[in-house]
């Protein structure tokens, strides 16, 4: 195990893979002193280790790995069709109902617990735990299920009881629901991070990639941990030294880089500039039907894919924030992607092509173009054109990642096209990871989402995992935007590491509860650390913290749905005319009558229209549409009464000053911990808390002090505005 990992504790480096000494247990237990493993493949083999490491931490003993079987109790761990001991603990059919990915874990089977109270572990000599899959990847998952089970005494459902950690009594089948469950990074080769808010780039510095490969790996095992298995590892603004990537000049740090990952079971990708042929080949356009082009691209797949044989494909950002594409040439996006899917088709290669596509230099003025239309406007028409090796991928919401906003309409109006919802882990718009936002109760709101694409129960879980269109068909799952950088504790904030945990949770299976995922990474996290013995207080405070912040950061600053009252560029903190007069789209419209964007089909935009019946009708009308995106579809008087009872005004004034001091209690409830924390950590958090404390008040003071001027209108319990 890499040396970091030694990194104290309390510094978050280990995050949910710390492992601490299990007091409670005096050595190894005796099922897992030999772990029995079959095969030379280097996932299994990372399994094999990931498990040995892990129970060495927990027990203070390692225990041995064997490649044949012993006359003691064992955990045996392999693949179906290669470990005749993992095969014969199943049946066929339990064999068969476990996905390319998933795994199945066996305990052993419990005697009567009084018997085994007074016979020990004589008692299951001959026995075994098994961890199996299909494929070493499955098993590979299936030993992270296994150590977060010991570690937080967690397996879903089972809580921790004394005989599950001197023997496991697991039955577990796990399949992912996505088939893809990727993290996009937006890494810069200078060693930037675009929208990175802990630190530097950990695979680049000065134009060059790092030599620190014992970090990267480190960072696999995390995503590993979680399920993670494909990875974009530059950023899809694609710059001219990051042109190069795909040149002889990278590459063979790519494949570098490729092969660190691949031990962990993950797919490499990387971002493309669209203009290529042009940039580094000398032809004089990027023309998606020109015969030289595509040429050009097949020559290059080539010599990219001869250093790394297994790169996933291609991330493509194009026409998009000033990024080249297919439209300088009067092509459309099924041109642009087709032609490069064609050149990646013989490698096995994907491209993944971004719907990040719209109007970036609207004149403000302009009050019929609509920012949030644009996707659905210009890729539903394309809708079934697109290769078998070509994935769509769609946001979130229809404009960027804000605090609120509705779901796509994309999603389920692409009937016969492969698609990748997007999310962002990093903290652009919700507190740059100086403010706690836990956002898996944001992300668990868009899954959950009622599409009625195909009727009732077309949510977009069931959309983006392929369930509902194309259930045989494996291009399809989910992306977020990293949320981690070259600080020690990866997220800045140490409490935004649960976003990265809660996401590869996620995307492995959506029906996980937020409260569950909070539970989960709050005992891993701070089970048995420090001065606490993770006793139940200090988990339902922590966990409540989380649950709450979402909710606790949207009151304080952009109100109903409206977004956008940001300082322009770096996004940070309040100015609510920020983006009001410029050419982003990106606007509130308010003035002394009234606030929000009138998107209704009716006398708007026509964006509403994008839905299907009944969310069409329900969002088309005020009387319909829920509070928290009121402002998103419907300009309204500040004297508009809320389904709440509420006047627009007096909630925006409401929430304001609550949200301010709901930002003091979440540090208060940090300090109410202190007791039971470790020194160093309680107090890397305690900064940021204290941060946002003081941060929510200015949020407060600014959009109260411009809606009270605008409107004239004054707070009925007369609180300090000015
Ligand atoms: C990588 C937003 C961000 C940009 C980002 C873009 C995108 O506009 O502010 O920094 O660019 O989204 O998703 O491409």
């Amino acid at each position: 195990m890499s040396k970091l990992m030694d990194m104290p504790k309390e510094s978050g480096y280990a995050a949910w893979l710390h492992y601490s000494r299990n007091s409670k247990v005096e050595k190894l237990p005796a099922w897992c002193r030999v772990i029995v493993v079959h095969g030379t493949d280097e996932v299994l083999q990372s399994a094999a280790s990931e498990l040995q490491h892990g129970l060495t931490s927990m027990f203070g003993q390692q225990p041995k790995i064997s490649a044949v079987p012993v006359n003691t109790p064992f955990i045996a761990l392999g693949t179906f069709p290669e470990h005749p001991l993992v095969a014969e603990r199943f049946s066929a059919k339990e064999q068969a109902e476990v996905s390319a990915e998933g795994y199945r874990i066996r305990g052993i089977e419990m005697p009567d617990p009084a018997y085994s109270a007074s016979h020990g572990n004589d008692d299951i000599k001959g026995q075994y735990v098994t961890i199996a899959g299909q494929t070493s990847k499955g098993v590979l998952y299936g030993v992270f299920h296994l150590l977060r089970y010991l570690q937080g005494g967690l397996d879903g459902k089972l809580k921790p009881t004394t005989e599950s950690v001197h023997v496991p009594i697991l039955d577990q089948l796990s399949n992912p629901a996505n088939s893809i469950r990727m993290i996009n990074h937006w890494d810069n080769m200078d060693g930037s991070i675009e929208r990175g808010y802990a630190g530097g780039s950990i695979f680049y510095d000065n134009n060059a990639f790092t030599t620190n490969m014992e970090r990267l790996r480190d960072y696999a095992r995390l995503l590993a941990s979680v399920g993670i298995q494909a990875l974009s590892i530059n950023n899809v603004n694609v710059h001219q030294v990051e042109t190069e990537l795909i040149t002889d000049k990278f590459l063979p740090d790519v494949a570098k880089v490729a092969a660190v990952f691949r031990a962990y079971g993950i797919q490499i990708y990387l971002s493309i500039n669209y203009a290529s042929p042009i940039q580094l080949g000398g032809l004089t356009t990027a023309d998606p039907l020109e015969p030289a082009v595509a040429e050009w691209w097949q020559t290059k797949a080539q010599e990219v894919y001869a250093a790394v044989p297994d790169l996933g494909g291609f991330v493509v950002k194009a026409d998009s924030e000033n990024r080249p594409g297919p439209f300088s040439y009067g092509r459309h996006h099924a041109d642009g992607a087709n032609m490069l899917a064609d050149a990646l088709q013989p490698y096995g290669g994907r491209v993944i092509w971004r719907c990040f596509v719209y109007n970036c230099k609207q004149d403000w003025r302009d009050r019929k173009t609509d920012r949030a239309r644009a996707a659905f406007d210009h890729f539903k028409p394309l809708d079934g054109l697109f290769r078998e090796n070509v994935i769509l991928q769609i946001k979130n919401g229809p404009m960027d990642f804000q605090v609120r906003e509705p779901v796509s309409p994309l999603f389920g109006a692409l009937e016969s096209t492969q698609i990748l919802l997007e999310f962002q882990i990093a903290q652009e718009y919700t507190g740059q990871q100086k403010h706690l936002c836990y956002l898996v109760p944001q992300w668990k709101e868009v899954l959950d989402f009622d599409t009625y694409a195909q009727g009732k129960g077309s949510t977009i879980k069931r959309i983006v995992s392929g369930a509902l269109h194309s259930p045989k068909h494996t291009n399809y799952g989910i992306v977020a935007v990293s949320n981690i950088g070259a600080d020690t504790n990866w997220t800045g904030h140490l409490l935004a590491q649960s976003n990265l945990y809660g996401y590869g949770r996620l995307a492995w299976d959506p029906d996980l509860s937020a409260d569950e995922i909070a539970d989960e990474w709050v005992r891993l996290t701070f089970g048995r650390q420090g001065n606490s013995d993770g006793g139940t207080d200090l988990i339902s405070t922590l966990k409540q913290m989380l649950l709450d912040s979402w909710n606790v950061y949207e009151s304080y600053t952009a109100p109903l749905g409206v977004g956008w009252m940001v300082s322009p560029d770096h996004h940070y903190g309040p100015d609510v005319d920020g983006y009001e007069y410029s050419m982003w789209g990106t606007y509130h419209f308010a003035d002394c009558w009234g606030i929000g964007v009138d998107r209704t089909t009716a006398t708007g935009t026509g964006y509403a229209g994008q839905y299907f019946s009944p969310n069409t009708d329900i969002y088309e009308s005020t009387d319909t549409c829920p509070d928290e995106l009121l402002l998103f579809f419907h300009h309204v008087p500040y004297t508009h009464l809320l389904h709440s009872g509420q006047t627009v005004i007096q909630h925006i004034y409401d929430t304001h000053f609550e949200g301010a001091e709901r930002a003091a209690h979440l540090r208060d409830t940090w300090v109410s911990l202190r007791g039971q924390l470790n020194a160093a950590m309680y107090e890397q958090v305690l900064e940021r808390l204290e941060h946002q404390a003081e941060h929510a008040k200015e949020w407060r003071d600014r959009i109260n002090t411009y809606f009270y001027r605008k409107s004239g209108i004054a707070d009925q319990k007369d609180r300090p505005i000015y």
